[in-house]
């Protein structure tokens, strides 16, 4: 199968679950207040962030910018890709990761199992299936066949091609999932990100973020210590972790838009890299 007919599969598959899937929801989980804010700029300030002394700006931290355009509304989040799951680093040695990161965002243990055997053979190079998982023999033999890559996801809608991504699971994870970055930006990742990592669970996640709403952000190392060693994570439980984990913002960024008015809503969102010194679009999602 070609690479045109793997995005083309792809790509239909992406628009038919996000019609499924749009509703009217306010995205990537905005509250309630900051929806109805009426400022014209919120200041560079992480959502429900409650004011700490670290103010995160474009590439230190997460933040929301409201606009007005005459009777059009526009907010704006940056966030650091490197904050989401990266698929690319699944691998015999990280499963777990990405297990726990699948319970984490509620699916059951059976899907978690299944669909984490199916994307290590979507990703490893061999076409030998794992007890769970999938390789070119079930892909073929659908309706409409196509392969296994066999190598990198080139995109997180991809996932939806591998075998048990159903729509549900699929509906989970999506905005907490990317191809980008190595290490998790803790400073950016949600609760079930954070949840995935080595001798963190939800709760300790839960209790994380808040001390990193309080603060603003963690800045730097020192404070990231600090903050994990009250969470009960310290000697060679933080190393551990530490190898898994950055302060640095990565050079792939989302941007999350979202516009409305009186002839209703609708939101945007576009990856995009400051590889060289200069802003490149990846890709764009409309009607995210
Ligand atoms: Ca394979």
């Amino acid at each position: 199968m070609t690479e045109r007919e793997l995005q083309g599969i792809s790509a239909k598959k992406e628009k038919r679950l996000s019609k499924e899937e749009t509703t009217k929801e306010v995205p990537l989980s905005m509250t309630e207040e900051e929806l109805t804010r009426e400022e014209e700029i919120i200041p560079e300030k992480a959502p429900g962030s409650k004011g700490g002394k670290n103010v995160p700006t474009l590439l230190t931290g997460p933040y929301v910018r409201v606009m007005k355009a005459g009777n059009i509304t526009c907010k704006t989040r940056i966030e650091d890709e490197a904050g989401k799951f990266n698929l690319n680093t699944i691998n015999e040695e990280r499963k777990g990761h990405f297990h726990k990161f699948l319970l984490a965002a509620g699916a059951s243990s059976a899907e978690a199992d299944s669909l984490t055997d199916s994307v290590l053979d979507w990703l490893d190079k061999d076409d030998l299936p794992h007890a769970n998982g999938a390789e070119s023999e079930y892909y073929q033999s659908l309706p409409r066949p196509y392969g296994p890559r066999n190598g990198p996801f080139q995109g997180i809608e991809e996932l939806s091609l591998v075998k048990d991504a159903t729509p549900a699971v699929y509906g989970l994870i999506r905005d907490k999932i990317t191809i980008y970055g190595d290490k998790v930006n803790i400073n950016y990742a949600p609760r079930e990100v954070l949840a995935s990592l080595p001798h963190m669970d939800l709760d300790l996640a839960d209790r994380f973020i808040k001390i990193r709403d309080v603060k603003g952000f963690i800045a730097n190392p020192q404070e990231l210590s600090d903050t994990l060693f009250h969470l009960g994570i310290a000697g060679s439980k933080l190393q551990d972790l530490l190898g898994y984990i950055t302060l640095e913002t990565s050079r792939y960024l989302s941007i999350d838009s979202l516009a409305y008015g009186e002839r209703g809503s609708f939101t945007y969102r576009i990856l995009v890299t400051t590889e060289e010194g200069k802003l490149k679009v990846l890709a764009a999602y409309p009607d995210w």
